[in-house]
């Protein structure tokens, strides 16, 4: 039986690139990811993704810029966790983006995400979520999907 445990990421989008940051400790250290954390209490998700957005890069977002993509499971062998992870994302945001005690973020081109240094699974689920909010210039289509990821919006994560 698995505790599952709710965390948030979200990605930045500017015309054709993607901000990711790069771990500086912690879990996933040295790997490139978006920007995000776990839920403090009395916080709604998206009211967590903004927090995390703005500790870890420095850039503000409005919780209603913000746009649901999707939401994916992890379980680690030998752990009884598993994390629940929804994902945004979002093009309108004010700031430059800054390294933080966190992360080191900068802009790849949708086309260049470094996925030798990210987390394993993302170059699954990374095309899908491109497909589904495809920003600008960004994103090829996908001819096959075998990844079983949900990708349904979850009405708890709209308030
Ligand atoms: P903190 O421990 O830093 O939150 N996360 C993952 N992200 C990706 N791309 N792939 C995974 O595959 C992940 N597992 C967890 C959720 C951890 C952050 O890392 C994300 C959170 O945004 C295994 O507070």
């Amino acid at each position: 039986m698995f505790q599952k445990k709710l965390f948030t990421l979200i990605f930045i989008r500017h015309d054709s690139q993607i901000l990711l940051g790069l771990k500086k400790r912690g879990f996933g250290q040295n790997k490139w990811n978006g920007f995000g954390g776990k839920i403090e209490p009395n916080e709604s998700v998206i009211e967590a993704a903004v927090r995390e957005l703005r500790e870890e890069s420095c850039l503000t977002v409005k919780t209603t810029d913000i746009k649901h993509i999707g939401h994916l499971e992890f379980t680690f062998e030998g752990d009884s966790t598993m994390m629940d992870v929804r994902v945004f994302s979002s093009s309108i945001f004010e700031g430059t983006p800054t390294e933080t005690e966190e992360m080191i973020p900068k802009w790849f081109d949708c086309d260049k995400i470094p996925f030798y240094d990210m987390w394993p699974d993302d170059s699954f689920w990374f095309p899908y979520m491109l497909q589904v909010d495809p920003g600008k210039a960004c994103g090829e289509p996908l001819h096959a999907q075998h990844v079983m990821i949900d990708f349904s919006p979850r009405p708890e994560d709209t308030d």
